[in-house]
């Protein structure tokens, strides 16, 4: 990466699950400093505010399979206009969520401007789902198969193009609850999915290694869609499902770090932050902390 501008942009989203108080996540990383410790690091930094989201209150679920569809692609088709335009514009776009739902908007619009992209999806989740695999019906567990192009045709389409990404560039890490219909399509498609289980045997710094590898070979660069729920709870406790067993604070630091040095990343995202279930804020200042590492802090 060799811009020295970000661009932050918030998706106070929550249609895409079923919790209150994920819609904060923009506000409490903003409260955590965010854009000062990015400042600090050099950049110049842009805050164009948050993407204006209904609430479900003045709303009714038309399709209990797919909720709140016609909003979700609203809000998305928003993003996609502004994380492009940063772009355009020379600057790196980094989205504070919000519902995972918000991938669905960033990757179209960073592939609207990069074309071949890599995609490192950390996350406890495959979010894997369709209409008629989702246990739940929530999109913010549909959003990685929409983006390789499965999935509502009015999602998929967005920007009328796809698929934005392709599975043989996708690596998913942290992995350890995928529903059975997810971890089929897994095989079927040959995606690389680093499980805890690996993550434990051979250690992050060799599956960064190859998870950058994957994601970087015949690409422009890398996108990162970083769910906070890929942590372990006790480091990352306000997060709307939170699995045990997740990677520790050091882990992702580690993979944020690795990912930095790589030079190789175009835009990232930072989702499911849920304030209200959280412990004084924790979650949000780790998402800083990840977010100051992959723009290149470093200890020494
Ligand atoms: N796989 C389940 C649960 C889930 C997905 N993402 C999160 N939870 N955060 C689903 O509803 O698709
Ligand atoms: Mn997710
Ligand atoms: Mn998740």
């Amino acid at each position: 990466m060799s811009q020295k501008k970000v661009t932050i942009i918030g998706v106070p989203m929550h249609l895409g699950q079923n919790r209150r108080g994920v819609d904060m996540g923009p506000s409490a990383i903003r409260y955590a400093k965010v854009r000062q410790r990015i400042e600090q690091l050099g950049f110049y930094v842009e805050d164009l505010g948050d993407i204006y989201v209904p609430s479900p209150e003045r709303l009714t679920i038309e399709n209990p399979k797919l909720k709140w569809l016609p909003q979700v692609k609203e809000v998305n088709e928003k993003l996609a206009d502004q994380v492009s335009k940063a772009i355009q514009q020379g600057s790196f776009p980094l989205v504070l969520g919000g519902d995972h739902s918000i991938a669905i908007g960033t990757l179209t619009g960073v592939t609207r401007q990069y074309q071949e992209v890599g995609l490192i999806w950390f996350d406890a989740h495959g979010d894997l789902n369709t209409e008629e695999s989702s246990p739940s019906g929530n999109i913010h567990g549909m959003s990685l198969a929409v983006s390789l192009g499965i999935g509502h045709s009015d999602l998929v389409n967005m920007g009328n193009f796809s698929p934005k990404i392709k599975p043989d560039r996708t690596v998913i890490v942290g992995a350890r609850d995928l529903d059975p219909p997810e971890k089929t399509r897994i095989h079927e498609l040959g995606i690389r999915v680093f499980t805890m289980h690996e993550i434990d045997r051979v250690g992050m710094a060799a599956v960064m290694e190859e998870a950058i590898q994957i994601a970087s070979q015949g690409t422009k660069g890398i996108h990162l869609s970083f769910d906070l729920d890929g942590l372990d709870p006790k480091d990352a406790p306000g997060v709307g499902t939170p699995v045990l067993g997740g990677t520790t604070y050091r882990e992702s630091q580690l993979a944020m770090e690795m990912l930095a040095e790589s030079k190789q990343l175009l835009s990232a995202e930072f989702v499911e932050v849920n304030p209200i279930l959280d412990q004084a804020n924790h979650t949000a200042k780790v998402a800083v902390e990840l977010i100051e590492s992959i723009l290149g802090k470093k200890i020494l």
